[in-house]
């Protein structure tokens, strides 16, 4: 199937996280240490329309929006509020991936981790539009970084085919780690896949150096990286894509790559662009705060075609 004109909602590297005038792109005060600063998502763009606080396209098969909100009080009440908005959005719509951008991640607002904050409110949101018992099944993958700005900005697609979540057997699923990591579970999926319009689109969620629900390699980012690109070829195993997620297949892989300090890029890059990228992807590397305080780097990837 032809790809008529993608959609671009992002643009890392701005000054400050903002909405253009028109509504229709995203600027994120993400630093681009390098790579492709606008960001596209492999679909038909659809129909533009801004709404409230959201931006959407709509095609035949798929819904791709961005909805930003204001923060100035917890970071759970504004994360509820965004959250049913989506979930209001998508209507019928299964979800397919989430991007979060959460203000000032790590820090804390009384007393509570603001990456936790958030995570309280997204899953009471979770919960309340699924049920307690449905809402592990309704969650798809997702990224969770750090932005500067006080908004949260949070991305979402959602289509009408039904989905396949899919979880990482070395790693606890997200949505039962255990309260230590917060008062309410991370609600996402190792990864989602679908067959939409004709395409086969992979979501991969954010990935790092988790194993059970374990950080691993604190202190040493190549053993971080390492458990990393495991983790990876183990979801693209899951995929259907084979454990280089299917680098060399030509498909249109589309990747970020989240890094906490920027002094550890080319570091990072030898190893990453080695096992990972090829010169066809589209990749972007980022510098930001990732939700576990002593990680280093996550990556995220999706994969169509
Ligand atoms: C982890 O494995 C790393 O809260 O949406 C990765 C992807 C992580 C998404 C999220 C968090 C999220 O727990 C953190």
């Amino acid at each position: 199937m032809e790809l008529h004109s993608e959609i671009a909602p992002i643009r890392f590297g701005s000054s400050c996280s903002r909405v253009s005038g028109d509504g229709s792109w995203l600027e994120l005060a993400l630093p681009v240490l390098a790579g492709n600063p606008i960001s596209p998502l492999p679909f038909e763009s659809g129909a533009f329309s801004r709404s409230g606080d959201w931006s959407t396209w709509r095609s035949a098969d798929l819904l791709c929006a961005f909805g930003t909100i204001p923060v100035s009080g917890a970071l759970s009440d504004a994360a509820h509020r965004l959250y049913q908005q989506a979930f209001e959005l998508a209507g019928d719509r299964h979800l397919l991936r989430f991007w979060n951008f959460i203000p000032g991640i790590n820090l804390q607002t009384a007393g509570l981790e603001n990456y936790r904050s958030f995570g309280v409110g997204r899953h009471q949101a979770f919960v309340e539009r699924f049920g307690r018992d449905d809402a592990h099944h309704r969650m798809p993958a997702a990224t969770g970084v750090g932005i500067d700005d006080p908004v949260l900005a949070v991305v979402l697609v959602a289509g009408t085919t039904k989905p396949e979540h899919l979880e990482n057997p070395n790693q606890v699923p997200a949505y039962n780690y255990p309260t230590e990591y917060g008062p309410r579970p991370p609600a996402f999926a190792r990864a989602t896949r679908v067959v939409s319009g004709g395409l086969r689109l992979c979501f991969l969620a954010g990935t790092s150096s988790v194993l059970g629900h374990a950080s691993v390699g604190v202190g040493d980012l190549p053993r971080q990286i390492e458990i990393t690109l495991d983790n990876i070829e183990t979801m693209g195993a899951r995929l259907g894509l084979g454990p280089a997620l299917g680098r060399g297949q030509g498909l249109k892989r589309m990747f970020r790559i989240y890094l906490r300090r920027s002094s550890d890029l080319e570091l990072a890059r030898a190893t990453v662009e080695g096992r990972l990228l090829d010169p066809a992807d589209s990749a972007v590397w980022l510098q930001s705060d990732i939700c576990r305080a002593d990680l280093g780097i996550e990556i995220d990837a999706t994969v169509v075609g």
